[in-house]
C-alpha cells in the first residue's frame, strides 16, 4: 500500500522504482525468443543499465496521483524506456546529430555499426508497443489499453517527436525565436514526457476538470525538460553528462539559452515549472512523487 501525504515518502521509492523498470526491461529484452544474439546485444547495450528514468518515475508518480496501482505501470515504464532509447539511437547517428557519447558510452553505432543500431532502434520501437498490447493487466481494460497505445504512438509519431525532430533538423543554421523553439520542443521531447504522465491516468477514471489540469501539467513540465537540457548543454561539462556538451551550438543549432540568454531561459523553465505546479495542484490525490520528479526536472545538473 502507498503512503499517502508524505512529501519524503516518494523520494524513498525513486530507488526501488528505477530498478523495477531496470528489472522489466532486463526481462523484455532476454527473453524476447528469436532475436538474432547480434541485435539483442545492441539493443541491450541502448536500453539497460543507463539514464535517469525520468519517463518511468513520471509513470510511476502519475499512477499514485492517479490511485492506480496495476502492475501494469511497470509494462507502461518499460515501453517508455524502450522508445526513449530507440530515439536516443537514432538521434546520435550520422545522418542526425552525429555523436559519439552517450550514458558515458560509445553510442550504439560506434559501438556496434551503423546498420545495427538503426534496427536497433526499429526492434526497441515495436517491441514497445509488443509488450503494451500483450499486458495480461491492461488487457482486462481493453479500452483504456487501446487509448494507451493509441496515446504512446500520437506521442512519437508524425505530430509528434519524429516531427519535432524534422523540424529541429530544418532549423539548423537558422535564428529561432522563442515561439518557433517552442513548437519544435513540445513536439520533439515534450509529448514523450507528456504520453509518461497520462498513460497511467487511462487506468484511472479523472474527471475531465482533473484530466484537463493533469494535461496542462504534463505540457508544460516537458517543456521545463528541454529548456534543462538546454541549459545543462551549454553550462556542465561532457563527464558529467555522459554526452557531448556545446554540441547543439557547433551544429548551428537554436537552444533556449541561445535566444533568450542564459538567465532569460532559466526565468521561463521557472514560469512553466510554476505554471505546471499550480495546473497539478487542481488534481485530486496524492501529487508528492509528480511534484518531486517535476522538481528534480527543474533542478537536475545531468
Ligand atoms: C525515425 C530516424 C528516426 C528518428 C526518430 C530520433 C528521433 C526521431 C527523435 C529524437 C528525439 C530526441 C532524442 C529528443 C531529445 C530528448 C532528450 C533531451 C533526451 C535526453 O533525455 P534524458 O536526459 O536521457 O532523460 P537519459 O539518458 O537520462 O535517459
Amino acid at each position: 500500500m502507498i503512503a499517502r501525504g508524505n512529501p519524503d515518502a516518494f523520494s524513498s521509492r525513486v530507488e526501488s522504482y528505477r530498478r523495477r523498470v531496470e528489472e522489466k526491461l532486463d526481462a523484455v529484452i532476454n527473453s524476447t525468443p528469436d532475436v538474432p544474439l547480434s541485435l539483442r546485444e545492441a539493443m541491450a547495450y541502448s536500453v539497460l543499465g543507463g539514464g535517469k528514468r525520468i519517463r518511468p518515475l513520471l509513470s510511476f508518480a502519475a499512477a499514485e496521483l492517479c490511485g492506480v496501482e496495476s502492475a501494469a505501470i511497470d509494462t507502461i515504464a518499460a515501453s517508455l524506456e524502450l522508445v526513449h532509447a530507440y530515439s536516443l539511437v537514432h538521434d546520435d547517428l550520422p545522418a542526425m546529430d552525429n555523436d559519439d557519447l552517450r550514458r558515458g558510452k560509445p553510442t550504439t553505432h560506434r559501438k556496434f555499426n551503423e546498420a545495427t543500431a538503426i534496427l536497433a532502434g526499429d526492434a526497441l520501437q515495436a517491441l514497445a508497443f509488443e509488450i503494451l498490447c500483450r499486458d495480461e493487466q491492461l488487457a482486462q481494460q481493453p479500452a483504456a489499453q487501446a487509448r494507451i497505445v493509441a496515446a504512446l504512438a500520437h506521442a512519437i509519431g508524425p505530430a509528434g517527436m519524429v516531427g519535432g525532430q524534422i523540424l529541429d533538423i530544418e532549423a539548423e543554421g537558422r535564428e529561432l525565436d522563442e515561439a518557433a523553439l517552442e513548437a519544435i520542443h513540445r513536439s520533439k521531447t515534450g509529448q514523450l514526457i507528456w504520453a509518461a504522465i497520462m498513460m497511467p491516468s487511462e487506468l484511472a477514471s479523472l474527471a475531465p476538470e482533473a484530466r484537463n489540469s493533469l494535461n496542462a501539467f504534463a505540457r508544460d513540465i516537458g517543456l521545463v525538460f528541454q529548456i534543462r537540457d538546454d541549459l545543462l548543454e551549454v553550462e556542465q561539462d561532457t563527464q558529467t553528462l555522459g554526452k557531448n556538451s556545446a554540441s547543439d551550438a557547433s551544429r548551428g543549432k537554436s537552444t533556449y539559452p541561445s535566444a533568450l540568454g542564459a538567465d532569460g531561459a532559466r526565468a521561463r523553465a521557472d514560469e512553466l515549472y510554476s505554471n505546471a505546479l499550480a495546473a497539478l495542484d487542481r488534481v485530486p490525490g496524492n501529487s508528492d512523487g509528480l511534484k518531486w520528479v517535476a522538481d528534480f526536472i527543474l533542478k537536475r545538473v545531468y
